[in-house]
C-alpha cells in the first residue's frame, strides 16, 4: 500500500527536526512498516524541499553502501543515494562542532566534480569520466538520526543516507590516465592510520558508483546537474569520532584533506 503524501511529509519533518535538535529517533519503519524504498526516496525529496525552503543550496549528491565493507558493517545489500546541501559542506582543515552531531563517524571517499550534466539510462564509467571536471580526496561525516546507527534500507534512505558533513581537498586532480581501481587510500585519526583501502572497494571502480547514481536518478525522472559534487561512497569502514579528534585522508595522486572535531 502506498503511503499518503501527508505521511511522507510527517516522516520528513520528524527526521529534519531530529537533525536540527541533535536527537536520535527509532528507525521510521518501526512505526511505518509500509515504507518501502520508493516511498523512502519520496521522504528524502520532502526532506530536501524542507531544507531548500530554509535557504540551503543543493551542492551535489552522494552514494552510500557502495563497498562490501560498508554493506557488511551496516547489514544491508544495495547502494543508496542522498543529496548534499550547502549546510553539509565544511572547509578543508576546519573544525566541526560535535555538539551539533549525534554520533558522528568518518569515511574516506573520492569526490567527483562534474563539468557536464549526466542523464541515464545506461550511464557508463567512460561517460562519467568524460563528464568529470576533477577528482578530490574527501571525508564524509555520517551521523545517522537513528539510535545506535540501527536502520534498514528504507529508513536510511529517508534519513538522506546519514548525510551530515563533508570536506574535500583543495587541489583539483584531473581524471587523465588515473587508475581509479588501484588508487590507494589512507584514513588517519589523531596521526594513526586507522583504515586503508583501494578505489576498487567501491563497486570495482568509484566512477561506477557515479554511473549507478545517474541511472538511479533516471529511474525517478531526475538527472545529475553540471557542477555537482558527488561523493562516490566510503572506501573503508566508518570510524567513530569525538571532540578532540582530528582526521586526515590521503589518496594517491589526489593529495589530502582533513577535519578537526571540537
Ligand atoms: C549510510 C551512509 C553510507 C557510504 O559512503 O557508504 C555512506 C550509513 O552507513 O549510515 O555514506
Ligand atoms: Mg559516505
Amino acid at each position: 500500500m502506498s503511503l499518503l503524501p501527508a505521511t511522507i511529509e510527517e516522516i520528513a519533518t520528524l527526521l529534519h527536526d531530529a537533525e536540527r535538535d541533535v536527537r536520535d529517533v527509532v528507525k521510521v519503519t518501526d512505526a511505518q512498516p509500509d515504507l518501502d524504498t520508493e516511498a523512502a526516496y519520496r521522504v528524502q525529496d520532502a526532506l530536501r524541499a524542507l531544507k531548500l525552503a530554509r535557504g540551503v543550496r543543493l551542492v551535489g549528491m552522494k552514494m552510500g553502501l557502495t563497498s562490501f565493507a560498508k554493506m557488511e558493517q551496516m547489514g544491508v545489500d544495495t547502494p543508496i543515494y542522498g543529496f548534499l546541501g550547502s549546510d553539509n559542506a565544511v572547509d578543508d582543515g576546519a573544525a566541526v562542532e560535535t555538539a551539533a552531531l549525534i554520533h558522528p563517524k568518518v569515511e574516506a571517499e573520492i569526490a567527483f566534480v562534474m563539468r557536464d550534466a549526466l542523464q541515464g539510462p545506461d550511464c557508463t564509467v567512460e561517460q562519467v569520466l568524460a563528464a568529470t571536471a576533477c577528482l578530490l580526496p574527501a571525508i564524509e561525516v555520517i551521523d545517522s538520526r537513528y539510535e545506535n546507527f540501527r536502520f534498514d534500507l528504507p529508513s536510511v534512505i529517508a534519513d538522506n543516507t546519514s548525510a551530515s558533513r563533508y570536506v574535500i581537498g583543495s587541489k583539483a586532480a584531473t581524471v587523465d590516465g588515473r587508475d581509479l581501481e588501484s588508487i590507494g587510500v589512507v584514513l588517519e585519526k589523531n596521526g594513526q592510520v586507522v583504515e586503508v583501502g583501494a578505489g576498487a572497494a567501491v563497486l570495482g571502480n568509484p566512477a561506477r558508483a557515479v554511473a549507478m547514481l545517474v541511472d538511479m536518478l533516471h529511474a525517478r525522472g531526475q538527472s545529475l546537474p553540471a557542477g555537482s559534487v558527488v561523493l562516490s561512497g566510503a572506501i573503508t569502514a566508518a570510524v567513530a569520532v569525538e571532540g578532540g579528534d582530528h582526521v586526515q585522508v590521503r589518496i594517491d595522486g589526489l593529495g589530502s584533506t582533513g577535519l578537526r572535531f571540537v
